[in-house]
């Protein structure tokens, strides 16, 4: 055996490890428990494509809060639309919000995301210690939020306040009082769209027609809720888990800086490295197979995006950064027609963040950390930070 030493053998803070190998290349799937409505979790690249594009076998549509693990049936019933709704349906509420969605190709938009975040660099750069979960990351999500609903900046300051997740607070992986917190105001703001209507994604919708019917005030809000929760602990992931990978490899923040062609690519690899969520999962509508096993109907599986961005039958080097990966086929953003529909804004929020940091930061210290460590089963799994203080130094 090839003698490692102790250091080389010590994780890294900005390691990711993959659980699901082994079962991965043994048997394809994982049955885990979940609040007494177990999920199959599957685990390979193809498998998972496979399945999210079936989805007449395969729902989203179900009882809301049933297709997310951990299941929020019992603290939502609020359907979350486009993504808890399946075809033909899906298609026309898709329809009507993508064009929103992908205002983070305009130039005006990317300036004024530039600006936020240059802003928020600048003020972590030589100051002692930076927690970067709460003091940067959820800063920077929020901010950045303004600009996807295109209301006043302002408001940024109540959604820092509610903390990381809107579902979960610290010691409650899904509590009921703290989306009630969100469910009240989503109410109030839509009564005020609805009173005072404006340029804001609210009244965009407000004013909405999906198939000859006007968007009722119910399904509004459904598309405000998975606005809210949908990008928050997965952006705040992505960027605190990019800013431990740069503090420990200060090499590929210079090679950004040389390199800015290569952005876009290492955006791909840093989301297919982390997968900032887990899994999602479907109910199933029919007895079915998969990986050869059995699946009963009205049971739940999941597509573990984490998995099948490791699996080594498509990804060269699978644990590794290679930031400049050509081929990146990641499943970190979903797959088929429910993929994410914030994925542009998030795109584009880590493509002006590498930026930003290749320009101004000489280096990264990381002080002390604290794994945020999600127990699947039989796999613990690590998804980001609960927290993570560091010392930015200028150039
Ligand atoms: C749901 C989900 C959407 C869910 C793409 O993921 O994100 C989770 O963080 C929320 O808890 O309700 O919006």
């Amino acid at each position: 055996m090839e003698h490692v030493t102790k250091d080389q053998k010590k994780t890294k803070t900005s390691e990711f490890p993959d659980p699901f190998e082994q079962a991965r290349i043994q048997k394809g799937y994982s049955d885990i428990e979940d609040q007494n409505d177990p999920v199959t979790m599957l685990l390979r690249l193809k498998d998972v494509r496979k399945t999210a594009h079936n989805w007449k076998t395969f729902i989203s549509g179900a009882k809301p809060g049933r297709i997310v693990v951990p299941s929020e049936v019992a603290i939502r019933d609020i359907r979350q639309i486009p993504f808890e709704v399946d075809p033909p349906e899906h298609t026309d509420y898709r329809n009507l919000v993508e064009p929103w969605f992908k205002r983070p190709l305009e130039e005006e938009y990317q300036a004024k995301l530039k600006g936020i975040i240059d802003e928020l660099v600048d003020e972590v750069i030589n100051k002692e210690d930076v927690e970067v979960v709460a003091d940067f990351s959820l800063k920077l999500q929020s901010r950045a939020l303004t600009l996807l609903l295109n209301i006043p900046y302002e408001e940024s300051e109540t959604w820092i306040s509610w903390g990381v997740h809107v579902f979960r607070s610290e010691d409650t992986a899904l509590d009921g009082d703290k989306a009630n917190i969100l469910y009240d105001y989503l109410d109030e703001q839509i009564d005020k769209a609805i009173e005072n209507p404006g340029n804001d994604l609210y009244s965009m919708l407000l004013s909405s027609e999906v198939n000859g019917q006007k968007m009722s005030k119910e399904e509004v809000k459904g598309v405000m809720i998975l606005t809210f929760a949908g990008g928050r602990d997965t952006v705040i992931n992505a960027v605190t888990n990019s800013i431990s990978y740069f503090a420990e490899n200060p090499k590929a923040l210079k090679r950004i800086h040389e390199e800015p062609e290569i952005i876009t690519k290492a955006v791909e690899e840093l989301v297919r490295y982390f997968s900032p969520l887990t899994h999602m999962g479907r109910v199933v509508t029919e007895d079915t197979k998969v990986c050869e096993h059995a699946i009963k109907n009205d049971s739940r599986v999941s597509m573990c995006w984490a998995s099948a961005n490791r699996d080594s039958a498509v990804f060269e080097k699978p644990n590794e950064v290679v930031l400049d990966r050509k081929i990146n086929p990641h499943v970190g953003f979903g797959f088929s027609h429910h993929n994410c529909l914030g994925a542009t804004h998030a795109r584009q929020i880590l493509k002006v963040l590498l930026g930003s940091l290749a320009e101004k930061v000489g280096g990264i210290e990381i002080k002390n950390y604290k794994d945020n460590i999600e127990e699947w089963g039989e796999f613990n799994r690590k998804v980001g930070f609960d927290n993570i203080t560091v010392n930015f130094s200028g150039k």
